[in-house]
């Protein structure tokens, strides 16, 4: 019932046959799809879904809108009721508006975000099938992603004007559309404010994370590696195809995740993240870290925080 877990996200960039060169060679996906407007689509080869990933061609980077994916159609009318209780419009949009995907209902977070919830997609099968399946695809190229895994999102926090999109967020993903919250930052005199939270609905850590910012934005999309191994090896991946690397393989404190950082050729932030982390039940304490500890939280090993990850995002 309910949100299972992300779908796809729809992403701005300036230069489209790079961005398809480098989701496709650096991540190692596939294109399954071109329309009319020259959108272009593409999968990992874990994923059995037709597409995780939609490119658009513009003057601008940034995000145009993150999907989750629900496990009955019937949900999206439960759902649309529950968020228009919350006193957030929405829309339900026909099938077919985005391709191989049915009926769509569409909301922004009070981060401004947009959200999209569908419950059907168009099936095309891994790469490796369901029968006896191999481990792997022969067809696996470059960090050879397995699936898109989570976004964070930048959300706008100014405590002196009242502002806090990163817990108004929060508070909505958990009452209208029952995600858990894992972990949070909480800084402020008071130690009450949330600069920064997870929260998930499958059983990884996070399927969502939102941290302040001075202003909305996309922080990074994160795709799933199996292992460190696979993590060291996207790092080659990224140096032979001279990829833009933000921060080197590390862990972090937060989710357990270990993770590279680097950048699309129109600066939108990618992610390589491995590990299970933990298994993320419902009834779990939510972890806290403090202000004080914050660049552990983020980057374990260092326990330095650089200002150029929080400050620079699409
Ligand atoms: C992650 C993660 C920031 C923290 C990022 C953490 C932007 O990306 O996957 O846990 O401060
Ligand atoms: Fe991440």
């Amino acid at each position: 019932m309910g949100v299972m877990r992300i779908g796809h996200i729809s992403i701005k960039v300036m230069d489209l046959n790079a961005a398809v060169k480098h989701y496709e060679n650096v991540l190692g996906m596939r294109t399954t799809h071109i329309d009319a407007q020259g959108h272009v689509y593409l999968k990992c080869w874990d994923e059995w879904d037709k597409y995780s990933l939609i490119l658009t061609q513009t003057d601008q980077a940034g995000l145009n809108h993150v999907a989750y994916k629900v496990e009955h159609d019937a949900d999206l009318d439960l759902l649309k009721s529950r968020i228009e209780a919350y006193g957030i419009a929405t829309t339900i949009v026909p099938a077919d508006t985005l391709p191989f995907v049915g009926r769509t209902l569409v909301f922004n977070l009070p981060s401004g975000h947009e959200m999209h919830l569908y419950a059907k997609k168009e099936y095309v099968g891994t790469d490796v099938g369901t029968e006896n399946p191999d481990p792997w695809p022969d067809s696996m190229r470059g960090a050879g992603a397995h699936w898109l895994d989570h976004c964070l999102l930048m959300c706008e926090m100014n405590p002196e004007k009242g502002i806090n999109k990163v817990a108004e967020n929060t508070k909505f993903m958990m009452e209208a559309l029952d995600f858990y919250l894992s972990e949070q930052i909480l800084v402020g005199p008071d130690k009450d404010m949330q600069a920064a939270t997870w929260l998930f609905r499958t059983t990884t850590p996070h399927d969502i994370a939102f941290v302040a910012g001075p202003r909305q934005g996309l922080h990074h999309l994160a795709f799933f590696l199996d292992n460190w191994n696979d993590v060291l090896k996207s790092a080659d991946v990224m140096a032979k195809n001279k990829v833009r690397i933000d921060v080197a393989p590390t862990r972090h404190g937060i989710t357990r995740g270990e993770t590279i950082y680097f950048f699309d050729p129109s600066g939108n932030r990618n992610e390589t993240f491995a590990g299970l982390g933990y298994l993320a039940q419902p009834d779990r304490p939510v972890t806290t870290w403090s202000e004080e500890e914050l660049g552990r939280a983020i980057f374990y090993h260092t326990g330095e925080l650089n200002a150029a990850f929080t400050d620079v995002y699409t």
